[in-house]
């Protein structure tokens, strides 16, 4: 796959075109090289220092959260908010151009996932479609830009995708073992494995995947350990309830949802809207309308929980 293209355009239109085809692409040099450190470093400190536990943002991705213990899988939704110098990055103009090239103008972060899977103990992350992780009632435009913060392949878990599933509609999902109080969910319906195609990168490049794309990343068999960090940009979701049903999402509560609605009820409602005030797209009717029908599902399912099937962040969720 070709480097970058600077600015407006970010990848050709042979590109775009694969990605359409294909629900995945592999870019090259995304990040620029004087900030894959930056980055690394940024988030490796955030893991440490366990940043955000409290407040649900961080948590073990396999396993039920035990502070006494090292995560299995250490993961974290919006390291922005603890770490704001990711978000002026050259990366993040770069995949925000892209993302507006694949998606539209409206385009913006939705949100961002960091994923550190331990050398020879991490897991693997198994074959779903992220639209199965999202409220059924609403039509999406999505993506994720996943950038290697060094060289991934194979072994130590780079992304692998069944090309063309960005076609299909969402497979049947559930919780690993049937626990729902684990964040992934496995695709649990017929597809061609057998045409998973891995997509090795050196540190900065990234792949760009399809909300729909099936993919899943083998466990960590190297020594060292493999970080991801995640962007993922949606354009404004529109409301269409009754047309589909995702079973797999009732009742599905985690450890770090419990943690961050007792943040919440400490204050923290109150942090986490200034937080995203900045990013509020409070000019557009179409973010606000979807921001005002997130709002109201949020405060019905509060009164119903635990349960689930409404919106919530990314991977938190997932
Ligand atoms: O990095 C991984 O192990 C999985 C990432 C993933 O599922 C995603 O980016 O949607």
């Amino acid at each position: 796959m070709g480097g970058i293209m600077e600015e407006t355009s970010v990848i050709s239109d042979a590109q775009a075109a694969l990605y359409q085809r294909q629900g995945f692409l592999t870019l090259e040099g995304i990040c620029p090289p004087e900030e894959i450190e930056l980055i690394r470093t940024t988030l490796l400190d955030l893991f440490k220092n366990r940043t955000g536990y409290d407040e649900g943002a961080q948590y073990d991705f396999v396993s039920r959260d035990d502070p006494s213990k090292p995560a299995k899988f250490p993961s974290m939704h919006d390291p922005r908010h603890y770490a704001p110098a990711l978000l002026k990055t050259r990366y993040h103009q770069h995949a925000l151009a892209l993302a507006r090239q694949l998606l539209g103008e409206d385009a913006a972060l939705y949100g961002e996932h960091a994923l550190l899977k331990p050398g020879l103990t991490g897991p693997e992350t198994p074959w779903h479609q992220d639209e199965a992780f999202r409220s059924p009632d609403f039509e999406y435009k999505e993506l994720s830009i996943w950038l290697a913060l060094q060289p991934v392949t194979e072994e130590n878990g780079c992304m692998q995708f069944i090309p063309g599933s960005n076609k299909y509609e969402v497979l049947e999902h559930r919780s690993p073992g049937g626990d729902k109080s684990l964040h992934p969910l496995e695709c649990c319906a017929d597809f061609p494995r057998e045409l998973a195609v891995p997509a090795p990168l050196q540190a900065g490049d990234a792949t760009v995947h399809h909300m729909r794309t099936l993919h899943y990343t083998a466990p960590n068999t190297s020594p060292a350990p493999r970080l991801a960090y995640i962007l993922i940009f949606n354009t404004p979701p529109v409301y269409k309830p009754g047309r589909r049903e995702f079973p797999w999402l009732e009742g599905r509560w985690t450890d770090s949802q419990t943690r961050r609605k007792q943040w919440h009820k400490r204050g923290g409602l109150a942090i986490e809207v200034m937080r995203r005030l900045p990013s509020a797209r409070l000019t557009s009717p179409r973010w606000m309308a979807w921001a005002t029908i997130r709002a109201v599902n949020k405060v019905l399912r509060g009164k119903r929980q635990p349960a689930s099937g409404g919106e919530a962040p990314p991977k938190e969720v997932a």
